[in-house]
């Protein structure tokens, strides 16, 4: 599964809060492949091209848990990523069906 998604990142590992200044939206190109969900910056890329800041960006979804946001009203479409090592992260989706096709592929890995 792929797609555009736009990133905030809300909690380091440990579930520490992020700090200002580095809890700004971003858009990613997502890619889900296996465990391993990459953001991408730019376009398309395939695994072998992956930058430096792919690989840095990438999160394991192992043993995390999507769900939807249903908290936080500031955007439309946001679910929350939480990951095994207790980051977490808001994803917001381009519509209502493609973040609930994000939280089951999530989940269901
Ligand atoms: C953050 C940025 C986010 C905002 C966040 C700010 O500043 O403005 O958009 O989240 O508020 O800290 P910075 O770019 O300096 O990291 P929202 O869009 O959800 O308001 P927050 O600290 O209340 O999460």
């Amino acid at each position: 599964k792929s797609g555009f998604l736009v990133r905030k990142v809300h909690a380091d590992p440990d579930g520490k809060r992020t700090p200002r200044g580095k809890r700004s939206w971003k858009t990613f190109y997502a890619m889900l492949k296996g465990l391993v969900l990459y953001l991408q910056k730019d376009e398309y890329r395939t695994e072998q091209e992956l930058t430096e800041e792919d690989v840095k960006n990438a999160v394991s979804v192992h043993h995390s848990l999507a769900m939807r946001a249903a908290d936080y009203s500031k955007r439309p479409n946001v679910f929350y990523l939480r990951t095994a090592d207790w980051r977490v992260f808001l994803f917001q989706a381009p519509n209502p069906e493609q973040m609930q096709s994000w939280i089951t592929r999530i989940n269901v890995v």
